[in-house]
C-alpha cells in the first residue's frame, strides 16, 4: 500500500479513538498546552504582540509543543511549518538549509536571542542548522516575508529567531537521555531557576550517531547558557552564550550521477559560538531603551586523506588520471553587532494605541578562509608530477549601519496600521531604504482578522561573492567588485478565521515577492572560466493555508498547506529544488498529565533537481511522507520514559538528490527531573 494511504488510514483511526478517548475524559483539563490560540510574537515588530493581529505572517513554537514532539534539531521542528523547505544533505549533523516560501536560504536571516548567526564565510551567507540542537530553547519564531524594514540585509526571504529560555521560579534540574537507531544516544543535563537576584538558564548535552550509511560518524556536543537579572524595577540586564562542537563524516558526490560516494576519511568540524549582552532600561513607562551587544563566530574545518574507494581516484576519461592525496579546508566567519532599540508607547488609551520604535544599528561581517589541495596525475599509468594547490582569502571585513523606524497605529483595538523604513549604509554601496506598510482588521462580528502587507528588502552581496581570490584550478575568475545589493519587494493578503469560540483558527495567506538583481555564477561555455554577476530575476508566488483544531482541552491538531511556485524569469522555468506543494497534519494530546503523544506526518512534492544544458530530460527528486511520532508516560512526579519514531513506515527518501535520508529511527529513552 502507498505510504500516503496508509497514513490517512492509520490517521483516520488515530483520530477516531483520540476523539473516543477525549470524551471520556474531558473532565480532565490538567493537560498543559501546547499551542495556545493566542500567541505573542517580538521578532515580527520588534515588540512583544498578539501575532494574529499583526499584518505580518508568522509563526511561534514553543518549548512544550518542541519537548512535545521530541525532535533533537531545530531543523526537525522547523519541517513541520508552513512556508519553510528544509534540506539536509544526509543524515544526522550534515549541511542542512532552509528556504522560506520556496526563496533562496542565502535570503532567510537566522538569529538566535536577537543576533544573526549567518555564517559570512560561507559563499551565501547561509546559515547551516545541521548542529543546531533543541537545547535550552524557550522558542522559535518564524517570521515569513521581506524584514529588511526591521533588521536591513540578509532578511529578504524571511527570519527564523530562537529565543533562550528565561529561569523562574525554584531551580529545575533535568536529566535526559535516550538510544536508538543508527546507534545513537544522547545526554541532557539542564536546569533553570531564579536564586536571589538572578534567574538563569543552562543546558550541556552530548550526542552521536552511526549516521545513515557507511563512515557517517557524527558527535555534536552543545552547550547554552543563559543569565538575567532585574537590577533595578527598570532595569534588566543579560548575558546568553551558546556553543556547539560537531564533528561529521561526509561524502563525496558525483555530479554526472548525481550520487553520494563513500569516502572512509573526510571530516567536516565545526565550531560556532553566540554571545549577547542585553540591557533594557525603562526610564519612563512610556520608554522603553534596548542595548544589545552581540557576536557570532562559526568556524568550519575541512580534511580529507587519500583512499582508492572515493572520488579522491578518479578517472577522467582518454587515459587521464588523478589522486587527490590530502586537502585541508578552513573558514572563519564572525558577525559583531551594536543594535540600539527604543520603543516609545506613545499613546496608550482605550481606543488609540501608538507605539513607535526608533532604532541604530552597527554590524560587521569578518571572514577569511585557507585551502590545501594536493594532488597527482597520470596519463595512461605515467605519473605527470604533483601539484600543491594553496588558496587564501585573506581576512576581510564589511561594515554596516542601519537605522530604523517603525509606527504601529492601533484603534478602536481592531484596526492596525503599521508603517516602517529603514536606511542602510553599506560602506560599498551607497544608502539603500527599504519601507513596510500593513494594515490589519479585527471584524469582531464574525471573529476574521483582514491582512495586508507590501515591503521592501535587500541583501548585500557577502563577502565570497566580491573579494573571493581568483583560483584557475576551479576556472575561477575572483569574486566581483561591482555587484550591487540584490532587491526585493513583496506583497501579501490573508485572513484569520476563528470559529466555535475560538476552538478552531483557520489561516490563509497569499503572496508574492520578487527579487531582482540575483547574484549568480556565471561562466563563459568557451573557457568556463567564471564569476559572480547580478544576473537574474526570481518572481515567486503561493498560498499558505493553516488549521488549528482544538476539540478538546487535551486534544490538539495543526495542520498546514503550502503551495509555492518561484520561477526564473530568465530562463522561465521553475527554481531547483523547491517543492511545489507541501503539507504537515499534527496531533497533540494529554491524557490526565500522565500520557503525552504526538503524531506528525508531511509531505513534500517533487522537486527540479538539475536543468541539464545537454539533455533534454530534466532531473528530479521525487515526492515523499515521512510519518514521525512520540509518546511519553510520567511513571511518577520525578520520572518520565518516552518512545520516539522518526520515518515510522521506513518511506526511502532525499531532501536533496543523491543524498539519502534516514529510514525508520526508534529511540527509546527518560527524563528525571528534580
Ligand atoms: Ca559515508
Ligand atoms: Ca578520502
Amino acid at each position: 500500500m502507498r505510504v500516503e494511504l496508509r497514513v490517512w488510514l492509520w490517521g483516520t483511526l488515530l483520530v477516531a479513538f483520540l476523539a473516543w478517548t477525549g470524551v471520556s475524559w474531558a473532565q480532565d483539563t490538567s493537560g498543559e498546552k501546547v499551542v495556545r490560540m493566542e500567541e505573542v510574537v517580538v521578532t515580527a515588530t520588534r515588540v512583544k504582540e498578539a501575532a494574529k493581529s499583526l499584518p505580518i505572517s508568522s509563526t511561534v513554537i514553543t518549548e512544550k509543543e518542541i519537548e512535545a514532539r521530541g525532535f533533537e534539531t531545530v531543523a526537525d521542528v522547523l519541517r513541520y511549518v508552513e512556508g519553510l523547505y528544509v534540506q539536509a544533505y544526509g543524515g544526522p549533523g550534515r549541511t542542512t538549509s532552509l528556504r522560506i516560501r520556496g526563496l533562496d536560504s542565502r535570503w532567510v536571516m537566522v538569529m538566535i536571542d536577537g543576533m544573526e548567526v549567518n555564517d559570512p564565510s560561507a559563499i551565501g551567507g547561509v546559515f547551516d542548522f545541521g548542529d543546531l540542537s533543541v537545547d535550552d530553547i524557550e522558542r522559535i519564531e518564524v517570521v515569513r516575508g521581506p524584514e529588511s524594514p526591521l533588521y536591513g540585509s540578509d532578511a529578504m526571504a524571511g527570519v527564523v529567531n530562537i529565543v533562550t529560555k528565561t529561569g523562574r521560579g525554584r531551580p529545575l534540574f533535568v536529566l535526559s537521555g535516550y538510544v536508538g537507531s543508527m546507534d545513537t544516544w544522547q545526554a541532557r543535563f539542564s536546569s533553570s531557576g531564579k536564586v536571589g537576584l538572578l534567574d538563569y538558564s543552562l543546558s550541556v548535552s552530548h550526542r552521536e550517531s552511526n549516521g545513515v550509511a557507511k563512515d557517517d560518524r557524527y558527535w555534536n556536543d552543545s552547550y547554552a547558557f543563559k543569565v538575567g537579572t532585574d537590577l533595578l524595577e527598570n532595569l534588566r540586564l543579560e548575558g546568553t552564550l551558546r556553543f556547539t562542537n560537531a564533528d561529521v563524516q561526509y561524502d563525496d558526490y558525483d555530479w554526472l550521477l548525481e550520487e553520494s560516494v563513500n569516502d572512509p576519511n573526510q571530516w567536516q568540524k565545526t565550531d560556532h559560538l553566540v554571545l549577547t549582552v542585553t540591557a533594557t532600561y525603562l526610564p519612563f513607562d512610556w520608554w522603553e531603551s534596548q542595548l544589545k551587544l552581540g557576536m557570532s563566530d562559526t568556524r568550519r574545518r575541512y580534511s580529507d586523506r587519500w583512499d582508492p574507494e572515493s572520488m579522491d581516484h578518479y578517472d577522467w576519461g582518454w587515459g587521464f588520471v588523478t589522486d587527490q592525496l590530502e586537502s585541508y579546508q578552513s573558514y572563519t566567519g564572525r558577525i559583531k553587532k551594536i543594535d540600539w532599540q527604543n520603543t516609545f508607547h506613545l499613546l496608550d488609551r482605550k481606543n488609540v494605541k501608538d507605539t513607535l520604535v526608533v532604532g541604530y544599528e552597527y554590524r560587521e561581517d569578518e571572514g577569511k578562509s585557507t585551502s590545501y589541495i594536493v594532488t597527482a596525475s597520470y596519463w595512461g599509468g605515467w605519473p605527470l608530477g604533483t601539484t600543491v594547490d594553496r588558496s587564501r582569502f585573506p581576512f576581510r571585513r564589511t561594515q554596516l549601519i542601519g537605522y530604523y523606524s517603525q509606527n504601529e497605529l492601533r484603534l478602536w483595538d481592531s484596526l492596525t496600521l503599521l508603517a516602517g523604513f529603514r536606511i542602510d549604509d553599506p560602506d560599498e554601496f551607497g544608502g539603500r531604504t527599504t519601507y513596510n506598510l500593513g494594515v490589519s482588521y479585527h471584524l469582531k462580528a464574525t471573529d476574521t482578522i483582514f491582512r495586508a502587507r507590501y515591503a521592501t528588502a535587500f541583501k548585500a552581496p557577502t563577502l565570497y561573492e566580491l573579494y573571493a581570490p581568483p583560483n584557475p584550478a576551479w576556472f575561477f575568475l575572483g569574486g566581483n567588485r561591482n555587484l550591487t545589493p540584490e532587491k526585493a519587494e513583496s506583497y501579501e493578503v490573508g485572513f484569520t478565521q476563528y470559529l466555535f469560540s475560538r476552538k478552531v483558527a483557520l489561516d490563509f495567506t497569499f503572496f508574492t515577492e520578487a527579487v531582482k538583481d540575483k547574484i549568480l555564477y556565471v561562466y563563459n561555455p568557451v573557457t568556463w572560466l567564471g564569476t559572480y554577476e547580478n544576473i537574474s530575476t526570481v518572481v515567486d508566488r503561493g498560498v499558505e493555508l493553516g488549521l488549528t483544531l482544538r476539540p478538546l482541552d487535551n486534544l490538539l491538531l495543526k495542520a498546514s498547506y503550502t503551495y509555492v511556485n518561484p520561477e526564473d524569469r530568465e530562463h522561465h522555468r521553475r527554481v531547483e529544488g523547491v517543492p511545489l506543494n507541501q503539507w504537515s497534519a499534527s496531533l497533540f494530546y494529554t491524557w490526565k498529565d500522565k500520557v503525552k503523544a504526538f503524531l506528525g506526518a508531511r509531505f513534500v512534492g517533487d522537486r527540479v533537481s538539475r536543468y541539464n544544458s545537454t539533455h533534454p530530460k530534466v532531473s528530479r527528486a521525487s515526492s515523499y511522507t515521512v510519518v514521525d511520532g512520540k509518546v511519553s508516560v510520567k511513571v511518577c512526579s520525578h520520572f518520565e520514559v518516552f518512545v520516539k519514531g522518526e520515518n515510522i513506515f521506513n518511506r526511502q527518501y532525499e531532501e536533496v538528490k543523491g543524498y539519502q535520508a534516514p529510514d525508520a529511527s526508534w529511540y527509546l529513552g527518560g527524563k528525571i527531573k528534580f
